[in-house]
């Protein structure tokens, strides 16, 4: 599909209507408060969004269009005006962070003004470190702090409970929060709770590991919509499509659409390096300025792994990432 192409002139008025409806977003002048309002994305459905009351998040959504060229997401603040059925957005506010995904090659933003990334991990289907190590950089490079949230801990025998404690032994060591919960049982549950009051959290994870069903969970009365693992076995089937916003008190939890793979924008390596804790400080005692961290001499984080100091398996993620299309 052809872009359309818009004139400088176009392209000015545009930014000017966007900057003077933005300045409105800070002003509570009550001129304007019967025009336009501002409003907090809740869902997203191609050229339409749900908006609530960012004072009232539990009050119902309005579902509005979207004005030419925005491209609002979940968590996003916004502007918008009432009109018959449908709103209006018609201004995005700058966003404090966002968490980026690939689709067949196209990065996209998923979400947006989060502070916290749950990532969620269970014995069903299969975890795969590096996927967690991906959202780990995500939130590293963006400044949203990550909880490793390990569901389903009542299955005790599943294949991939080696996996997951693996994880939790490597990650947990790094500093990251893990918490063991289960959606079905309930087990820490309460402690869930109280580690996401007051900010903005998302679950993100593989399909299937229960993102949805820790929603409803958590939110008793809720119908995130909960899939069965599919026949075909570890890969499970995509239940959740789209990103949900539910409010907690001070802020809320996003269920995100599940996830095969999981590219983190970075095109610049020495930043990428910053998404990995325990290796950036590393990384800056390697002989040459341009190691590449593989067999260089004098690699400070190969030389940290033979020690026995670091896990191998986030060097392999770093390349991995680092090499992703
Ligand atoms: N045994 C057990 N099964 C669970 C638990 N939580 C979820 N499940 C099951 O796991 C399957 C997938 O759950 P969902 O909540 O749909 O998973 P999801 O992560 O939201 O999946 P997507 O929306 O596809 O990303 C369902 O069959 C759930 O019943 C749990 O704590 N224990
Ligand atoms: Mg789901
Ligand atoms: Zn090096």
């Amino acid at each position: 599909m052809a872009k359309r192409r818009l004139s400088l002139q176009q392209r000015r008025r545009i930014g000017t209507n966007r900057e003077r409806a933005l300045e409105r977003l800070d002003t509570d002048n009550p001129d304007h408060v019967s025009t336009e309002r501002a409003g907090l994305v809740t869902a997203r459905y191609g050229r339409e969004a749900d908006v609530v009351d960012p004072e009232h998040p539990e009050q119902p959504r309005q579902r509005c269009y979207l004005r030419t060229h925005l491209e609002p997401v979940v968590g996003d603040r916004v502007l918008w005006q009432s009109g018959g059925r449908r709103g209006v957005i018609t201004a995005v506010a700058p966003r404090r962070s966002v968490l980026r995904r690939r689709d067949n090659n196209h990065v996209r933003i998923l979400a947006a003004n989060i502070d916290q990334v749950g990532i969620v991990i269970a014995p069903e289907p299969e975890p795969h470190a590096n996927l967690v190590d991906r959202f780990l950089a995500a939130a590293e490079l963006e400044g949203m702090s990550a909880l490793i949230l390990v569901n389903k801990c009542d299955l005790g025998s599943a294949a991939g409970r080696q996996a997951v404690d693996a994880i939790c032994a490597s990650h947990g060591a790094l500093g990251y929060p893990v918490l063991r919960v289960s959606a079905h049982t309930g087990a820490g549950i309460d402690e869930l709770r109280a580690r996401l009051s007051g900010q903005v959290s998302i679950f993100c994870g593989q399909s299937g590991v229960g993102k949805s069903s820790l929603i409803n969970r958590l939110f008793p009365g809720t119908d995130a919509t909960v899939g069965a693992l599919s026949d075909s076995g570890a890969k499970g089937r995509h239940t959740t499509t789209t990103a949900r916003f539910y409010p907690v008190p001070g802020g809320a939890v996003i269920d995100s659409p599940g996830i095969r793979e999981f590219g983190v924008e970075c095109p610049d390596p020495q930043r990428l390096m910053a998404g990995f804790i325990e290796l950036a400080p590393l990384a800056m005692q390697c002989r040459f300025r341009d190691c590449a961290h593989r067999e260089d001499p004098g690699c400070a984080i190969v030389a940290a792994i033979l020690r026995g100091e670091v896990d191998p398996r986030r060097l392999v993620s770093f390349h991995q990432l680092r090499t992703a299309p």
